[in-house]
């Protein structure tokens, strides 16, 4: 049985394969696989075989019967023969196609771990607007009209002129004008972080964007120094870089602190031995803080003789980068998949 099996095979291949047209392939469906097709009168004798080898003989007739009805099928797709959805091969084997899911930003993923981190320490989410006033931005954190130091950042001013004929509204250039919000809001003692974008006129390069994300945390109570700023950040950059990371501090300025320190970390990229994104020193430059200037806790109605606080800003993006080895800023927002996909959890 065997051997009338696999000759019938092979003469059905070789068949099927002169087959030229649809009718001739017709026929040979009627010859072999019809009701009294060979093949069919074959199979039917399976059922007279000893039960020892009816089994064994009996699977592999059927194999034989599914691929010669897989090359009838494909044959006559080839000469152009209609194929209903029912006679499609399907090999129920073969494995599915993969469900793509969508996942989360980068830089997503860096702010909820600010946000777990700071929450786990204290602090508050506060939230800011971006669409801000000049006064929020700039003034009430004491650098006035015409002060210098609003050339530090380049400036989106928005087409909307107060009565005195000023630009009076712009897209916000850093997280600090959460700083005298939150404090009006919710007065002293006060711990919270303000996770935001931001917006610059500026050139893009590896480490530069024109609209970025900052974080920015204030801290206000009584005797706030520099020791405990340092021992926050310490301990941001230790939960979230899950090592500790080597700071500095140089002096740096900003209108609203007092001290003002510019702080860099030792760069995880090329591990401190220069690389471009550290220009080569070992050191990347990751924030801005200090002390709140006594002006600006005035205007937020705190009693700068009652209450001291530290605050800081830093960019997201160059988090990010430290912490997933990414070199250039541009990155992120490049919708570039292949980029976006490894970060797919
Ligand atoms: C500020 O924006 C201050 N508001 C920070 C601050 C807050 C100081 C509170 C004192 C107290 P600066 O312009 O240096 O400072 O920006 C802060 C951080 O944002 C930088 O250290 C850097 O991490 C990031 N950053 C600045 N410019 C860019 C840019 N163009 N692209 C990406 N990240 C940037």
């Amino acid at each position: 049985m065997k051997e009338e099996l696999k000759k019938i095979t092979k003469e059905l291949q070789d068949q099927l394969e002169k087959v030229a047209d649809i009718s001739a392939l017709n026929n040979f469906e009627k010859k072999y696989l019809g009701k009294k097709g060979e093949l069919m009168l074959l199979l039917k004798k399976i059922g007279n075989l000893p039960e020892t080898e009816r089994k064994e003989i009996g699977q592999l007739a059927n194999e034989i019967k599914t691929e010669i009805k897989r090359k009838l099928i494909e044959t006559k797709e080839k000469l152009g023969g209609n194929i209903g959805a029912a006679d499609k091969f399907f090999d129920a084997t073969l494995p599915g196609t993969k469900i793509e899911s969508g996942h989360l930003h980068p830089l997503t993923l860096v702010q909820r771990d600010l946000e777990k981190i700071f929450s786990s320490m204290g602090f508050m989410i506060l939230d800011g607007p971006e669409l801000e006033s000049d006064y929020y931005n700039f003034e009430a954190l004491n650098i006035p009209k015409s002060h210098p130091a609003r050339d530090m950042q380049d400036t989106f001013y928005i087409e909307h002129k107060n009565k005195q004929g000023e630009y009076d509204m712009v897209m916000r250039t850093h997280t600090s004008n959460v700083q005298v919000r939150a404090m009006e809001k919710y007065g002293a003692p006060l711990r919270g972080v303000a996770l935001g974008k931001i917006y610059r006129n500026e050139a893009t390069d590896q480490r530069h964007e024109h609209t970025f994300y900052q974080i920015e945390g204030l801290m206000v109570d009584k005797d706030i120094s520099i020791a405990h700023l340092m021992a926050v950040l310490r301990e941001m950059f230790k939960r979230l870089f899950d090592q500790s990371a080597n700071i500095r501090l140089r002096p740096g300025f900003f209108s609203f602190v007092e001290p003002g320190v510019e702080v860099e970390m030792s760069c995880l990229l090329c591990e401190g031995k220069g690389c471009p994104v550290c220009k080569r020193t070992g050191w990347v430059e990751m924030l801005g803080a200090g002390l709140v200037h006594p002006n600006v806790l005035r205007a937020g109605g705190i009693d700068p003789k009652k209450y001291s606080g530290f605050a800081f800003g830093t960019g997201i993006e160059r988090l990010a980068m430290m912490k997933y080895g990414i070199d250039d800023i541009r990155l992120f927002n490049s919708g570039d998949l292949s980029f976006l996909s490894q970060f797919d959890s």
